[in-house]
């Protein structure tokens, strides 16, 4: 849902066909996001020169042409985003989310961006991995005064290379992303690139964390790397979008690290190459296949592959503890530990006494454990096999041959062809060989080196 907000009195709701002399020597209206919901495209009003992006569980800004000029006008404000169904947060953000609108240029094109200040404190934007004039980079006290709160300020420069950026405060960093401040950029080449492929898909997310205690709704700002959220956008799964795509697609996803440790970020079933980073586009020599890609902190990472398996290929950060929303930490491993006779002993003196995971974590997906308020369970998400057991940083990408050109709407659960699944062994079950059996049992023999060999191990 995009609603448009009156804003700085007089302009009232403009219309993009009908903007009077008048009313483009005044602000442009920001464009405010009330849902969490993945966006369409925004594709380009004169002409379609670029295939737009899509920013997962997020939208695109819309601008306005002011004699030459595209103007955009983000409002750093407080917001609620839910994190997934069953949690909101109380972060900052801008024009009515975290992260904020992507903004999405060509290169070349000449850029004005009003930031206007609603946090009770002051702040700045910085445009990571631009050129522009040093008085545009957005360094609070360095390059700028601070923008106070109240006040807007303009930033003017033009998209000079073609890329994978992002935008965020400059101005108590620590604080304002940790409360959710920031954005995606992508800037399109003007014309045919020789190290930029036309992708059929290009999606865009960044990485972000939040250290939020069960049964409350804001991050704890102090927090230096203990967080217990990780998200894409500020979504935890099952509230991150499935990237959907049809077979044989060109496939782009960028991705951005705003958080205070990395992330390998991992795609089943496929190979892709990282054709690009904040630095810009990756040279055809340094390219290599790779299926998992850690993203620093600081750093973006764009990665392309054909969508040539059809399936729901799991995508996620291959850090175990980042697949799962807020627990608590300081539960002792209790795998094989035999608890009967204890429980009864300890349910004793403390009624609600319960034992976790005797035989590993999993009984967690599915264990319906009274939560706090506003709190995501652990490990959580239904496929259509069972519980997912996920949380955090994790999500389907669905190859569909059905999946109509631009169509991003979800396809549902993959139909998988007869007899392409795992399933149940139901024949003799041997008995297992192991080395060093004793006379009579199975064994390997190994042949060593030298030929002489031939003794069990
Ligand atoms: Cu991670």
């Amino acid at each position: 849902m995009t609603s448009r907000r009156q804003f700085l009195t007089g302009a009232g709701l403009v219309g993009v066909a009908a903007v009077s002399r008048s009313a483009l020597a005044a602000l442009p209206e920001p464009i405010i996001q009330t849902g969490a919901d993945t966006q369409p495209p925004l594709a380009p009003p004169e002409g379609q020169d670029y295939n737009p992006v899509v920013t997962l569980n997020g939208w695109t800004a819309p601008w306005r042409m002011n004699h030459g000029v595209k103007e955009f006008h983000l409002v750093a404000e407080p917001v609620e985003r839910e994190i997934a169904p069953g949690m909101v947060a109380r972060l900052w953000g801008y024009n009515g989310q975290s992260p904020g609108p992507t903004i999405e240029v060509v290169e070349g094109d000449r850029l004005r961006i009003f930031v206007t200040n609603r946090l009770p404190e002051h702040t700045s934007i910085h445009w990571h991995g631009q050129r522009l004039p040093n008085g545009m980079d957005g360094v609070g006290g360095l390059t700028q005064p601070q923008i106070p709160a109240g006040k807007t300020f303009v930033y003017e420069f033009v998209a000079r290379r073609p890329g994978t950026f992002m935008y965020h405060p400059h101005a108590d960093e620590m604080t304002q992303m940790a409360m959710g401040m920031m954005g995606f950029w992508v800037t399109h080449p003007r014309d045919p690139h020789p190290l930029i492929a036309r992708a059929d898909r290009d999606f865009c997310f960044l990485l972000n964390a939040f250290d939020i205690e069960p049964g409350s709704y804001t991050p704890k700002v102090n927090t230096m790397l203990d967080f217990n959220l990780w998200t894409w956008n500020s979504r935890a799964f099952p509230g991150i979008d499935t990237l959907n795509v049809r077979l044989g697609d060109r496939v782009r996803v960028r991705i951005g690290n705003l958080t205070m440790t990395n992330h390998p970020i991992h795609l089943h079933g496929h190979e892709f190459e990282i054709t690009g980073t904040d630095g810009g586009p990756t040279p055809l020599t340094a390219r290599w296949p790779e299926i998992t890609v850690d993203v620093a902190v600081g750093q973006m990472r764009q990665i392309e592959f054909i969508a040539d398996e059809p399936g729901d290929w799991a995508m996620h950060c291959h850090k175990s503890h980042h697949v799962m929303n807020a627990m608590g930490h300081d539960v002792p491993t209790m795998i094989g530990v035999d608890h009967r006779g204890v429980v009864e002993k300890i349910q004793k003196l403390v009624p609600d006494y319960m034992v976790m995971g005797e035989r590993g974590m999993a009984d967690m997906g599915e264990m319906e454990m009274p939560l706090p308020e506003n709190t995501l369970p652990m490990m959580t998400g239904h496929g259509p096999f069972g519980p997912l057991e996920m949380g955090g940083m994790f999500t389907v990408l669905k190859v569909r041959a059905e999946q109509a050109p631009g169509d991003y709407s979800d396809p549902g659960w993959f139909a998988h062809p007869e007899g392409t699944v795992a399933h149940e062994w139901r024949g003799d079950t041997p008995t297992a060989a192991r080395a060093g059996a004793a006379e009579g049992e199975a064994a390997f023999r190994a042949r060593k080196p030298d030929g002489h060999g031939g003794h069990p191990h």
